[in-house]
């Protein structure tokens, strides 16, 4: 009689917990994700002393926006001098729109080891 208690009170305590998973699972997984994911899409960060991604592929006519998230200050400067941010600070941002398809190196000028890549289609 234990025994069946203890496994049924098992089972009550697995549904409770199913339910409330599920219940999370429909609620956060609701419709304002969506536009969050599209404004991030074309957004490089600065974290960690890397660009992340490293290497982003946009089609032309996109503005790509790049945000430092580090303590410390970044730059995005572009290989060619095409573009230049400055010194970005702390959740400071840069905007460069791409209208030619082509490769865009670019490095952070004050840690020269921190590079990225814009793919242009
Ligand atoms: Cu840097």
């Amino acid at each position: 009689m234990r025994k069946f208690i203890a496994r049924a009170s098992a089972t009550a305590l697995f549904i409770a917990f199913a339910s409330v998973t599920a219940l999370f699972t429909v609620f956060t997984s609701a419709a304002p994700l969506a536009p969050l994911a599209a404004e991030n899409a074309n957004t490089i960060v600065m974290k960690n002393f890397d660009f992340a991604p490293m290497t982003l592929t946009v089609k032309a006519g996109t503005t790509v926006t790049w945000k430092n998230t580090d303590g410390e200050p970044h730059t995005v400067t572009s290989d060619t001098g095409l573009f230049r941010s400055g010194g970005l600070d702390q959740d400071d941002k840069f905007s460069f729109k791409f209208d030619k398809p082509g490769t865009y190196k670019y490095v952070c000028s004050i840690h020269p080891k921190m590079t990225g890549t814009v793919i242009v289609q």
